[in-house]
């Protein structure tokens, strides 16, 4: 039984999870998440990176979603504000035709997007995933869908004048870097250090023992997680987690990465306490992040 909790945590990463918030505090300090994606059958994705956001502090996150699913993503939860993104016949994000205004408008006060979860990648939503690129400079996590995205497009993949994290899996990555699973896993530690370097941006390669690859070519190991992990919507997870630490700790990147996937893996040790691998549901993990933070 791999129950034992590794809370051995090197680095500075653990100070600002630690932090305690300011007495006089308010939600505005604390950063607005937006959410982007889903697609048709993969509401759960965007809904449940946007509870990860709220539960691991963000003061506010926004999920935009194709507008037939809006009601069943707000009805997740109560906490979390949404968009509708007109859709194409496929219950995809088509937002070819969204007007600049109104791309602006979403994209207003927000900290930090969160693209990709269950988003798919129809052609529309190709389109509006590129556009959303040229639009704004806002620092995003990039996961999922997006990631395969942008796979087909990597002459844009480029962290030099904006922040990026992209956080694959091996599945991903051998769709970002060209190469197959089992060559991602056989190097990840230097394709890693080389991808982040090359595209100046910070890389989650996930997995047993998730590493961080900085763009200065430094890498973190996580020690923390469990196999209960490898099931639909843990990656979700990660993202909404990471998106949220950014939007608070925006000029600490790399401590708030690392300390995003530190804490990710031990909420989903302490819940795995307490039930089993087998039947540890992703979202049991999010219920067990607050004695991650503790
Ligand atoms: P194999 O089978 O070993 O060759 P995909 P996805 C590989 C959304 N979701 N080590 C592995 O390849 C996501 O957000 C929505 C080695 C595996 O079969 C995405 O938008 C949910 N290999 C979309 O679905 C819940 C590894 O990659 C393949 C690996 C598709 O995402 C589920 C799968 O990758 C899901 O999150 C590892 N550690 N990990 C919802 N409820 O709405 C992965 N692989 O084809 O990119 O599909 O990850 O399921
Ligand atoms: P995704 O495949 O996008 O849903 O992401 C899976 C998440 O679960 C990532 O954070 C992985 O690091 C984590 N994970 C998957 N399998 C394991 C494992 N065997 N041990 C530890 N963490 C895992
Ligand atoms: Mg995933």
């Amino acid at each position: 039984v791999r129950s034992d909790l590794n809370l051995t945590w090197a680095g500075s990463s653990k100070k600002i999870a630690a932090a305690p918030r300011a007495a006089d505090d308010n939600k505005g300090r604390h950063g607005h998440v937006l959410v982007i994606g889903g697609s048709h059958g993969k509401a759960g994705a965007p809904s449940m990176a946007s509870l990860a956001a709220l539960r691991t502090g963000a003061g506010l996150v926004t999920a935009a979603v194709a507008g037939s699913m809006l009601s069943l993503v707000a009805s997740t939860t109560p906490e979390l504000m949404t968009v509708g993104l007109s859709e194409g016949q496929r219950g995809e994000i088509d937002a070819r035709n969204l007007e600049s205004t109104a791309l602006d408008a979403l994209l207003a006060r927000k900290t930090v997007i969160a693209l990709g979860p269950g988003l798919g990648q129809e052609p529309a939503t190709e389109e509006f995933v590129l556009g959303l690129l040229a639009r704004t400079r806002l620092p995003m996590v990039i996961d999922a869908d997006a990631l395969n995205i942008l796979a087909k497009h990597r002459e844009l993949i480029d962290g030099r004048d904006r922040t990026l994290i992209l956080t694959p899996h091996p599945g991903e990555m051998s769709r970002l870097a060209g190469l197959s699973v089992k060559e991602v896993q056989s190097e990840r530690e230097p394709l890693a250090r080389e991808f982040a370097t090359r595209h100046q941006l910070t890389l989650v390669l996930k997995g047993w023992r998730t590493l961080i690859a900085h763009p200065d070519g430094s890498i973190a190991f996580n020690t923390t997680g469990n196999p209960g992990m490898a099931k639909g919507g843990s990656g979700d997870i990660l993202t909404g987690i990471v998106a949220a630490m950014v939007a608070q700790y925006p000029d600490q990147l790399a401590d708030a990465v690392n300390a995003a996937v530190y804490l990710h893996g031990l909420a989903a040790d302490f819940a795995v306490r307490e039930q089993d691998e087998h039947t540890l549901l992703a979202t049991d993990t999010i219920a067990h992040l607050f004695r991650a933070f503790r």
